[in-house]
């Protein structure tokens, strides 16, 4: 059964009360084990409402478990979609205090900036190389609002899946002549290697994951904006970090990005 709207509203709060307080909180599905996904989405758009009301910019969006290696770590086998607002977005070299988070975690992803709008249904890959302006390197702190980072699908579509920081850097190119599949990624934390992997760990090309979100948003009668920046997923397993940790991720062809914590 479908929520009603003020529970709707009490615990798109509480998630946005975590994310203020760095206080994890347990996940929704405890208390309300039937939350849908229509529901679920509910949530993060009245945060994402919340994140405008007080004056906030959605700069963004993004899809997360989307290759393998996240799915696996996470328990949750289905791609899902949330939005970008500018307080999340870090400049290459600038550092993360711990503080202003839970328990963060930094995942290795190819961005894309679009130059034309993509609409939905019935996107795919040419579709999207079309109209994509350019990719770039990307690297996405995680901060699940739950308490060990324990979560079910309703649950993390509710709390934006996990969004809390991200960095863009290196180098960025067209698409022509890139083979955004075979392109390699190696994570490296505190100059050791900790995950490596290729884009085609992204649903098999990581263009599939913009027109995935593409259709996912049509059946909401929206679209992927022209200028839009899209964070495709995470590559490989999202890694732990903690005060005084270096991630960074150097990609084939496009340089690398790193992060700084402290
Ligand atoms: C959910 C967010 C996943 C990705 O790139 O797969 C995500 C989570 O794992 O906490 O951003
Ligand atoms: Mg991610």
């Amino acid at each position: 059964m479908a929520l009603a709207q003020d529970v709707i509203e009490k615990l798109a709060a509480r998630l946005e009360e975590a994310y203020k307080n760095t206080q994890a909180i347990v996940k929704i599905t405890d208390e309300y084990p039937d939350l849908t996904l229509e529901d679920a989405y509910k949530i993060q758009y009245l945060l994402r409402q919340r994140k405008i009301t007080q004056g906030h910019k959605i700069i963004g969006l993004k899809m997360g478990l989307t290759s393998w290696a996240k799915m696996k770590q996470m328990g949750v086998s289905s791609p899902s979609y949330a939005f970008l607002s500018d307080d999340y977005s870090i400049p290459e070299g600038a550092a993360i205090p711990c503080a202003e988070l839970i328990h963060p975690r930094v995942e290795a992803e190819i961005a894309f900036v679009t130059k034309k709008p993509i609409q939905g249904p019935g996107c795919h890959i040419a579709t999207v190389l079309a109209a994509t302006d350019y990719v770039i390197p990307a690297l996405e702190i995680i901060d699940s609002r739950y308490e060990n980072f324990r979560f079910d699908l309703p649950s993390v579509i509710a709390d934006n899946a996990s969004s809390a920081r991200f960095v863009v850097g290196g180098i960025s190119r067209e698409v022509d002549g890139l083979d955004l599949k075979t392109i390699g990624v190696v994570l490296e934390k505190n100059g050791e290697v900790v995950e490596t992997g290729a884009g085609a760990a992204v649903l098999g090309h990581p263009a599939a994951s913009v027109a995935m979100l593409a259709n996912m948003l049509a059946a909401r009668g929206e679209s992927i904006p022209e200028g839009c920046l899209i964070l495709t997923g995470g590559i490989t397993a999202a890694v732990a970090a903690k005060a005084g940790d270096t991630l960074s991720a150097r990609y084939q062809g496009l340089g690398s990005v790193s992060v700084r914590f402290v």
